[in-house]
């Protein structure tokens, strides 16, 4: 069996044993300059106290007796000693020279030992981890606090660094590849390159590990990444292992593991430091306070690979192998398959996903105004088109800088490396936007996320698509392909679907390329065009797509959107009709992404009637082809910025219409302007200042929902209307407060709400708060995505009373879930209660209560959120409150169990 087989075989058995620290054992040796130097360095021109890493030449018995201390503690798995052992780190010893050597010196140690002891005890065979460390420079950050867009490393030099450090791994007989204390993933990046090239080239292939590190409270990346942004940026390399280290001690990290364990596809590795360093540097943690903690965690079932770093020694790894070893390792769950992309933060796309926006203003062929930003050197405002892309709601930036004007592979270097330095933009993922693949290449060694190349195509051959293809793979992309071949650009639906079939199997078939990160463009052309030939663009895009969809599993579809209404250019409402038009009924066939304006987009259901009538029968080519001059005729009625006599007065109409509508209108419609006025009239008809929010405002929230779910509104539209919500609260905020004044005093208490982690939404969590402070609570308001430690940590330092969770998304029922599962394990008694849009009594009752055994409740309103904390913290109404919610959920929970052995019996039936 080979030893990655038998390195598989174990994982799949048992949970596995890393070592301790390197360095906190060879300060034991108290070794001075002149062990360090050895006879070999005696006359070295630099100091040499402090290169851990030369030990391995001048002093290898003692590395070896450490590397022997932790097989004997119990380690299956050492880590070379080579944690500096690049080019870029040696040079502090004007060591570089010297780099393959020690790299393949300190793999020939740890692998005479692991050897020993295989020997000695076949059946727990040793391992040895060869380690890449992180060098001490940052691909993605600046060393310069005035200058953000300066580097003082490359990818390139990075990648030449870590492929010398890695042949000498491999030849001195190390198991595995592990790239460890990952600050920066887009370092991280380029190791991966480069282990992958090397063992493309040797053909000689060994398993990676991959473990990053979280340097503060904020459980982020030192280069700003979460914990998913992480891994889904470094899930390419198909990690045998990927976790986390150092840094934090084990407590800290414990969140950052458990959420990697669910998230994970993979084997999950942790060697956390022994506690936190305390004020001479020292780290204090026992083994077996440690060894209780990562019990806790191999219980709680987190745990493949588990082993120290800073601060452990063999008596930690001695009390960790015995604490955990009795526990069943980790199962690696099976995940939906989906696009899993990053920027600081994750981004998925999957079979639920809505419609995905991705911002095309940062395009300099689209864009005048960008176009003249960047050529003339403005980068401050280019930065602003961005980031404005951000705020209007793009879950994407497509860059593009092909300009004849230009330098464009400067420009789109400099362009990315400015926008790492700008966490709202570089929260999400980038698209790189060009035709030529030097400038596409350029970019891919620039951003740390997980993004997507536009595109690839095969218009060049089979062979250019393949190279090019492996290099996007490598580089940790997801990749646009072109519906283009060497006869052309496809223009029929045969065409376009023959050109994505024959580019996918070559992608999924013979480059193992994974089919979610697959995104083919069918090409959007222009109709009304004039030219009969161009009347059927639409329907064979839509048609295309509808097929690819059907065909090619887990593909997805974009396009450039503005193209289709290239022919109606200064004509900016039939433009947008056009676009929301075709958007609709591309949706609805399957196309999962497009490059639009997120700032300009029209909805489907406002466009005047005989406009989208007209608009449908050119997008669908309906009435043998006669649409064009129809839609000709009638865009003159519309033409200019949309303030046609007739729009004008249809703009106005509105403001007839009873306070409802008219408020149901503002937030569709994302209009500001008359909100305050409109809400001061509904509030005077209203018996509380409450009861507008939750009368008229979420009346017209849930039409704005019911539009975003059914593909004809999209999420720049949305966002609109959500800050025309908010400006509706805030004018009602102080008439809530007076109608404290008047109401009942009731118990003080202090709460604390959260929307959960992962979710942005918080309008009806600032709601509720609002509400609950008019009513005497002290409300302390988290914010959003908060991660379930936040929320205990606060809970227990400020001593609250309740715990509020909100929730919108589907995700967030697991994060409550989660939440209530942590509040059990850490002791809490607090009631906790449940509120926003996708939540429900059900799913508290049936998956939250279970878990917890303080006090659940889920509440379906702001108002009824008072009523329910009063009875929470009365002392009279307290228990009955209690009894009977626990009563009736009980209830709740016996009735889904016999729906669901209903249906389990319907299926048994039915496949019998
Ligand atoms: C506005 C909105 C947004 C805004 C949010 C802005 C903001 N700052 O909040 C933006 C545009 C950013 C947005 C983004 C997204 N959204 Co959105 N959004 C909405 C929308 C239209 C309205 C939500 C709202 O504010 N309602 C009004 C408030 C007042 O209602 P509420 O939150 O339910 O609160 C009340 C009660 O529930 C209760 N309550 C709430 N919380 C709590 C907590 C406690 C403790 C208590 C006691 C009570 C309580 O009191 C409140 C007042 O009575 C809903 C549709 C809908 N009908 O809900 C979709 C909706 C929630 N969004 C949805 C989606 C899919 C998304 C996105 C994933 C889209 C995307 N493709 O990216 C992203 C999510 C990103 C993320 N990671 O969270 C889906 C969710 C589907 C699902 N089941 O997962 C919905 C349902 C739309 C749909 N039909 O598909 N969205």
């Amino acid at each position: 069996m080979s030893k990655t087989d038998l390195l598989k075989q174990q994982l799949a058995q048992r949970i596995l044993f890393l070592d301790g620290a390197m360095g906190t054992m060879i300060q034991g040796y108290k070794l001075d300059e002149k062990d360090y130097r050895g006879e070999r360095f005696a006359a070295w021109e630099v100091d040499l106290k402090g290169n851990n890493d030369l030990l391995s030449l001048t002093q290898p018995d003692i590395i070896k007796s450490i590397h022997r201390a932790y097989y004997e503690a119990g380690s299956d798995i050492v880590e070379t000693n080579t944690f500096n052992a690049t080019t870029i780190a040696m040079a502090d010893y004007r060591m570089e020279a010297l780099v393959y050597e020690i790299n393949l010196e300190s793999a020939r140690l740890a692998r005479q030992v692991a050897d020993e002891f295989s020997e000695k005890e076949p059946e727990k065979p040793r391992f040895v981890a060869g380690v890449l460390g992180p060098t001490n420079r940052t691909a993605s950050m600046s060393p310069d606090v005035n200058d953000p867009g300066f580097r003082n490393i490359s990818f390139d030099e990075l990648v030449s660094a870590y492929t010398e450090a890695t042949k000498g791994l491999v030849d001195g007989g190390a198991d595995i590849i592990l790239i460890e204390t990952v600050f920066d993933t887009l370092n991280a990046k380029a190791a991966v390159f480069a282990v992958e090239q090397f063992f493309e080239t040797s053909g000689c292939k060994k398993p990676i590990m991959i473990s990053g590190t979280i340097t503060d409270a904020s459980g982020r990346t030192l280069s700003g990444q979460t914990v998913a942004a992480f891994w889904h940026s470094l899930r390419h390399a198909e990690p045998i292992a990927f976790g986390f280290n150092c840094a934090l001690g084990a407590k800290e990290l414990r969140q950052h593991i458990d959420e990697l364990s669910t998230i994970a596809d993979t084997y999950v590795s942790a060697h956390p430091n022994a506690g936190l360093p305390n004020e001479f540097g020292e780290y204090d943690e026992s083994p077996e306070a440690m060894a209780k903690e990562l019990e806790d965690w191999a219980a709680s079932g987190y745990l493949n690979i588990i082993g120290g770093c800073c601060g452990t020694t063999p008596a930690h790894i001695k009390a960790i192998v015995e604490a955990v070893q009795k526990y069943p390792p980790r199962k690696i769950p099976a995940l939906e398959k989906q696009c899993r992309l990053s920027g600081l933060e994750p981004m998925s796309i999957g079979k639920d996903t809505l419609f995905v926006n991705v911002g095309e203003r940062t395009n300099v062929t689209g864009s005048a105004a960008f176009k003249r930003l960047v050529i003339e050197g403005n980068y401050e405002a280019a930065l602003d088109v961005a980031r404005q892309q951000v705020e209007n709601g793009a879950q994407l930036i497509d860059i593009n800088m092909d300009e004849g004007m230009l330098e464009s592979k400067d420009a789109m270097v400099r362009f990315l490396m400015l926008i790492a330095s700008e966490p709202d933009i570089a929260k999400i993922p980038i698209m790189l936007d060009s035709s030529k693949w030097e400038i596409l290449e350029a970019g891919l060694k620039c951003i740390q996320g997980k993004g997507i190349v536009n595109s690839i195509s095969l218009k060049e051959g089979e062979a250019l698509f393949i190279e090019h293809a492996k290099l996007v793979r490598r580089y940790g992309a997801a990749v646009i392909v072109m519906a283009f071949d060497e006869e052309g650009q496809a223009d029929t639906k045969n065409r376009k679907v023959e050109i994505c079939r024959r580019a996918y199997h070559i992608l999924v078939d013979q480059l193992n390329f994974p089919p979610e990160d697959i995104i083919f463009d069918p090409n959007i052309f222009a109709v009304a065009t004039g030219i009969d030939e161009h009347n059927n663009y639409g329907v064979d895009f839509i048609e295309a797509t509808r097929e690819i969809k059907q065909t090619l599993p887990y593909a997805l579809i974009s396009g450039g959107v503005s193209n289709v209404s290239f022919s109606f250019r200064g004509n900016n409402p039939v433009r947008e009709a056009i676009h929301a038009v075709f958007l609709y009924h591309a949706i609805q066939a399957g196309m999962s992404m497009g490059i639009v304006n997120a700032g300009q987009l029209a909805i489907y259901e406002d466009i005047p009637l005989d406009l989208r009538d007209a608009v449908e029968d050119v997008i669908l080519n309906r009435h043998d082809g006669s649409g064009t001059e129809k839609l000709l005729e009638l865009a003159e009625k519309y033409k200019g910025d949309g303030s046609s006599s007739e729009v004008k007065q249809e703009n106005l109409e509105w403001r007839s219409w009873p306070v409802n509508k008219r408020l149901e209108h503002a937030l569709v419609k994302g209009i500001t302007d008359y909100i305050d006025e409109d809400t001061e009239a509904a509030r005077q008809e209203a018996e509380r200042p409450l009861h507008v929010i939750e009368g008229a405002l979420m009346d017209g929230m849930n039409v704005v929902g019911d539009l975003f779910g059914a593909g004809k509104m999209f999420l720049p539209q949305v966002v609109k209307s959500a800050r025309v919500m908010k400006k509706a609260v805030a004018y009602l905020m102080p008439f809530m407060d007076a109608d404290k004044a008047a109401g009942d005093r009731q118990t003080n208490g202090k709460i604390l709400m959260a929307t959960v982690k992962g979710d942005v939404h918080d309008i009806g969590k600032n709601i509720v708060g609002v509400v609950l402070q008019c009513n005497n609570y002290d409300v302390i308001d988290l914010g959003v995505m908060v991660p379930a430690e936040k929320i205990l940590q606060t809970a227990r330092l400020e001593n609250v009373d309740i715990i509020g969770l909100s929730g919108l998304i589907t995700p967030s029922l697991d994060e409550m879930v989660h939440v209530a599962k942590e509040m059990q394990r850490q002791g809490f008694t607090i009631p906790l209660m449940i509120g926003g849009a996708t939540t429900s009594r059900a799913h508290t009752a049936v998956k939250i209560e279970p878990h917890y055994q303080g006090a659940t409740v889920y509440v379906t309103d702001a108002s009824r959120g008072v009523g329910v904390a009063s009875n929470l913290l009365s002392g009279d109404l307290k228990n009955d409150f209690v009894q009977g919610i626990r009563r009736e959920y009980a209830e709740v929970r016996e009735r889904h169990k016999g729906k669901e052995a209903k249906t389990r019996q319907h299926s048994l039936e039915e496949a019998r």
